[in-house]
């Protein structure tokens, strides 16, 4: 009888009953190739596949472990909430005291309202903004992801900003044609889109600092010349920070830059942090645009799940752990892991660029600085799928994608730091003798 022992059995029984064997697509390793971990049991910075091998986790499910696995403070509070049962379908203490905790730690949400995923929080952001505009066109940033709702499926047109095109089949170009896409951090092609079509614009929407496509930080005072052009045109500005938010501060991105460089969103997107690895993302905001939300105003939105009990618990129970001294940690490490990790891949004479924005990094293998998506794509996608396997098969888990941020947790070691600089070594030679 075959008994199910690696990850490798499991994803030859998974692609025949799940489409590419994943819940979602950059989990198959498609872009880097390979057979997908399966992944069973994780415990602080590790965690352990089918198999039985060991990793040093630099993906945290793209965010929500940001203190680690299985913390018993969070398993804690978790299971405390499950012995009450799951989900009432009905209001509850915990969606209010989480929504009270979000808005203590960003005054710029006045309202929150919780859905069970970024793309949820996304769409619902659009869809506010476009009521509150009484406009249709959204502005968004080529290499920005959203999410998968229909409107922000879209790539660039020919031209600088072009009506957006559909870049998935099922997207029509009804569903994309108020979508505008524009390269990120380009002021002139802003200027130019806001002063012939500012009046027709219903929103700008932007990942706090891009880390879809690599981590590309904003120019400086690039998002408060949005939020600025934003309401000088009546449009609003929405801050994705389902990635950053509370990852990069106690305030998120906001809280760490867009208070001091005095600039507001009228929309805030938070997701993965906000939910300690269960499914909760939510929408905040002004108070005068989110009491247009259902049942207060007429704009609709809904969610069997949304404000879970559980989540919630799972949330409150991460934030209190958000404390600033884990920010202290998490920026050292940070630095400390990708210093690492590029001093590896430079003293192998592997060209790259080490890209930071607060505690988000990534590497492009690729000389020149990446300030946008075109320059991303430049990338040498195949020295990055060297990397990744040699760290893999050494122990280090890191996202499988070189168009993705990396995570640190505060459950990290000063061990794991250093099996990380003995396996970026190694791995950076292997592209070296690639490249040769
Ligand atoms: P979800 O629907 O996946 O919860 O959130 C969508 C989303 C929205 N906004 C930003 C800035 C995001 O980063 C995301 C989701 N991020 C990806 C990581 N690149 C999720 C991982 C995946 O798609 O499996």
């Amino acid at each position: 009888m075959t008994t199910f022992e690696t990850s490798l059995q499991w994803h030859n029984r998974a692609q025949r009953i799940i489409p590419g064997g994943v819940s979602s697509p950059v989990r198959a390793f498609q872009s880097v190739g390979g057979t997908p971990r399966y992944f069973v049991k994780g415990e602080g910075s590790k965690v352990w596949d089918v198999d039985g091998n060991e990793y040093v986790d630099l993906v945290g499910s793209w965010g929500p472990m940001i203190v680690g696995h299985a913390h018993p403070h969070v398993v804690g509070r978790v299971k405390s909430a499950m012995e009450k049962s799951f989900s009432f379908g009905a209001p509850g203490p915990g969606e209010v005291l989480l929504a009270e905790e979000i808005a203590a730690r960003v005054p710029g949400c006045e309202r929150v309202r919780f859905v069970s995923s970024g793309t949820e929080a996304v769409m619902t952001a659009v869809r506010l903004a476009r009521a509150a505009t009484s406009r249709n066109l959204i502005v968004k940033f080529a290499g920005c992801y959203h999410g998968h709702s229909d409107s922000l499926l879209v790539q660039s047109g020919s031209g600088i900003a072009t009506l957006g095109l559909p870049n998935s089949p099922g997207v029509t170009p009804g569903q994309t044609q108020d979508t505008i896409v524009v390269p990120f951090n380009d002021v002139d092609a802003m200027n130019q889109l806001f002063a012939e079509r500012g009046s027709d614009i219903a929103a700008v929407i932007t990942e706090a600092t891009p880390a879809n496509m690599g981590v590309v930080p904003p120019l400086p005072g690039f998002n408060k010349f949005l939020a600025d052009i934003s309401k000088r045109h009546g449009a609003l500005f929405i801050l994705d920070e389902v990635m950053t938010g509370f990852r990069i501060s106690q305030g998120g991105w906001w809280g760490k830059f867009g208070q001091e460089e005095n600039w507001t969103p009228d929309l805030f997107t938070f997701g993965k942090v906000i939910g300690g690895g269960m499914p909760l993302a939510a929408v905040g905001g002004s108070a005068a645009v989110m009491e247009l939300l259902a049942p207060s105003g007429s704009v609709y939105q809904a969610g069997t799940l949304s404000g879970n009990p559980v989540a919630t618990a799972a949330g409150l129970a991460t934030l209190e752990l958000c404390d600033p001294d884990l920010y202290t940690v998490l920026d050292a490490r940070a630095h400390e892991v990708g210093s690492t990790i590029s001093d590896a891949l430079t003293a192998a004479s592997v060209e790259h660029s080490f890209q930071q924005a607060g505690n988000l990094f990534s590497f492009f293998f690729t000389p020149k600085e990446v300030n946008n998506f075109d320059q991303a794509q430049e990338q040498d996608t195949s020295a990055f799928a060297v990397f990744f396997h040699s760290l893999l098969e050494q122990g280090i888990s890191v996202p499988p994608s070189a168009f993705e941020a990396w995570f640190v947790s505060g459950a990290l070691t000063d061990h794991d730091v250093e099996k990380i600089s003995t396996a970026a070594t190694i791995a950076a030679h292997q592209v070296r003798l690639r490249s040769n």
